[in-house]
């Protein structure tokens, strides 16, 4: 109170100045950015803080554990290339969260956690407040980068700086930390408004010089055998045109990552998925657009990869170079940059008829494999049976989004349902993580406004399930179809002692449609092919959320799917007796 309101003589009244607090600020500040939508899960200190930003119309989508909420806010960040946000409480919440972050930083998706903390002083001399933990240390090594804002002036610059690093560069999880106090603190609100500023340009361009892409052009003219890797970073970029006007003038064959199937459409005649193995083992030059030479490339080595092959990379970060082979050619900048300064170097040449030929025609014998495999129809349902089911209904609604975990269901439904629009596909991705499914099904849903299918391993589904309740409160037009064969990989597993269930099994007689149910869902039960496909089209014409339990053979499955080679060699289930009395 000044002196002057206490001067009971004087004939005029200051107005009181106009005054604001931390969480006005962080909602401005986010509104000034364009984030539109944030994820998260309330309670001390952040409940006001999503209630403001609700009241603000900015759209709060909240969930019951906070790796679901994280994991849609990394699939927000990968379908616009805005980092998508997520809200979490102190501590525990703030864990939880935690590996969602750190999943975003290894897929490259631009996400940032914004996490309340408790009192600064308390946790560093852990005097123990409520919920203490040194978060910004705890985030630090799981995160591209960590930040705290100490003072309320300090919210609009953590707020820019978060958005900047997440999706500039080589895009990443972003922690920052906003204590308790930091948001409550009352501040001018001129002043506190004079704080806030919009990012500029927060992905600029960056192109390779011209005699790197004149480097690459005259390696790729060497190629008898080229071959153009398409990775998530490629979907990423959103330079579908570009790339798809390269690949189609040149005539080389592409191979697309997971997550880059549809970014050309599977059907497309220079896709050399169905002859994956093939264009591997013979490619002379390879062109790795926005796709690491990680484990799901085998590291690039032999015998999967031609030992001779000479690899050019195309990546926004230039320590991803050599990082498992030697790069002869790498183009460092963004995908978008480097294919219009390729579009201006590159010479017409012929396309590599023979190589094409090649590949067409072990694709041609893989195809025909796969349509014998997936005509059989045996009782009970095995995966290809249900797959196929979902492949066809899918192939009528091209604008569907497919989520996609587990083992067994990732790698079959992976091979067997084929996406033509870009960014379509969403998956376990570099982590082989489970538990995106729901997460990444409701960003899908809630960015697009489309409808969504999320295929799951019963396993995999369990890891998110409790979000059916999110899909229902919020009406969200997403089709979850489990695949239950009763286990993780398999339903078959035995414990020799035959006491408890073995370490793989879950519950074959699970009614996962029941789940839903609770929430007024719609749940179906699907035995057969045919149950499944009526399901599903029924589903999606309802637009609402629905659930598609799918009766899987306990026996269909291969431990580990795919990567079964990872498991390390030792003693085996199979060689396990119990013992003897
Ligand atoms: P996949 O698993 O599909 O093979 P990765 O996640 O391994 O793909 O690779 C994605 C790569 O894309 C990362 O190395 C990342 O740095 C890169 N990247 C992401 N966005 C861009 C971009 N806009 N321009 C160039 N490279 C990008
Ligand atoms: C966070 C290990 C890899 S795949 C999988 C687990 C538990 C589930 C496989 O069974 P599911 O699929 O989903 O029923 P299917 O089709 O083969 O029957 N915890 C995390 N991530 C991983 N990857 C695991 C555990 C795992």
């Amino acid at each position: 109170m000044t002196a002057s309101t206490l001067d009971t003589t004087a004939t005029t009244v200051e107005p009181a100045a106009e005054l604001t607090d931390g969480y006005h600020l962080a909602v401005d500040a986010l509104k000034l950015n364009d984030i539109r939508t944030i994820y998260g899960v309330v309670g001390i200190p952040i409940t006001d803080l999503a209630r403001l930003a609700q009241a603000s119309d900015i759209r709060y989508i909240g969930f019951r554990h906070e790796s679901d909420a994280g994991h849609a806010a990394a699939a927000a960040g990968f379908l616009t290339k805005k980092p998508g946000v997520c809200l979490t409480v102190s501590a525990p919440g703030f864990l939880n969260g935690l590996v969602a972050l750190a999943n975003a930083t290894r897929n490259c998706f631009p996400m940032i956690q914004i996490s309340g903390s408790s009192e600064r002083h308390l946790i560093d001399l852990k005097q123990g407040d409520y919920e203490e933990l040194d978060q910004l240390a705890a985030a630090e090594p799981f995160a591209k980068a960590a930040y705290r804002v100490s003072r309320v002036e300090d919210i609009g610059r953590g707020i820019a700086r978060a958005i900047r690093t997440a999706v500039s560069g080589r895009p990443g999880g972003v922690y920052l930390d906003i204590p308790a106090a930091v948001l409550g603190e009352v501040v001018d609100a001129a002043a506190g408004a004079a704080t806030l500023w919009r990012v500029v340009d927060p992905t600029p361009h960056q192109r390779p010089a011209t005699e790197a892409v004149d480097h690459a052009i005259e390696l790729l003219a060497t190629a008898r055998r080229p071959l153009v890797v398409l990775g998530k970073g490629a979907a990423y970029a959103q330079a579908d045109a570009k790339i798809r006007e390269f690949i189609e003038s040149t005539g080389i064959p592409y191979l697309p990552m997971s997550m880059a199937k549809g970014l050309l459409p599977d059907d497309h005649p220079q896709s050399a998925a169905t002859a994956r193995s093939l264009a591997l083992r013979r490619a002379d030059v390879v062109m790795l657009v926005g796709a690491r030479l990680n484990w799901l490339l085998n590291h690039g080595r032999a015998p999967q990869w031609n030992p001779a092959a000479k690899f050019i990379q195309v990546d926004i970060d230039p320590a991803e170079m050599d990082s498992n082979q030697p790069i002869a050619a790498p183009l460092v900048g963004d995908i978008e940059s480097v294919f219009d300064a390729l579009a201006e170097r590159t010479e017409p040449v012929a396309a590599p008829t023979a190589w094409r030929d090649e590949l067409a025609e072990r694709s041609a014998h893989n195809v025909a494999k796969m349509a014998q495999r997936l005509a059989a129809d045996p009782h009970p349902m095995r995966f290809s049976g249900a797959l196929k089911a979902v492949r066809d209904v899918v192939h009528e609604r091209p604008d569907v989004y497919l989520v996609n975990e587990g083992a067994n269901a990732l790698d079959i439904a992976r091979n067997v349902i084929d996406m033509r629009v870009p960014r379509h596909r969403l998956d376990s991705g570099t982590w082989g993580v489970m538990g995106i499914g729901m997460g990444y099904a409701i960003a899908a849903a809630v960015e697009s406004g489309a409808p969504v299918v999320a295929v799951e391993g019963d396993s995999a589904f369990g890891f998110s399930g409790m979000e059916l309740e999110t899909v229902c409160r919020y009406r969200l037009p997403i089709v979850t179809v489990v695949l239950n064969n009763g286990g993780v990989y398999r339903g078959d597993g035995v414990n020799p002692l035959a006491t408890d269930p073995s370490p793989t099994t879950l519950m074959s007689e699970a009614r996962h449609d029941k789940m839903i149910e609770a929430f007024g869902g719609k749940g179906f039960r699907a035995t057969t092919p045919a149950e499944v496909a009526a399901a599903l089209t029924e589903a999606l014409a309802s637009g609402g959320p629905a659930l598609i339990d799918c009766v899987i053979d306990p026996s269909a499955g291969t431990e580990s799917g795919h990567i079964a080679h990872l498991n390390p060699k030792g003693v085996t289930v199979g060689n396990l007796t119990p013992p003897t009395k």
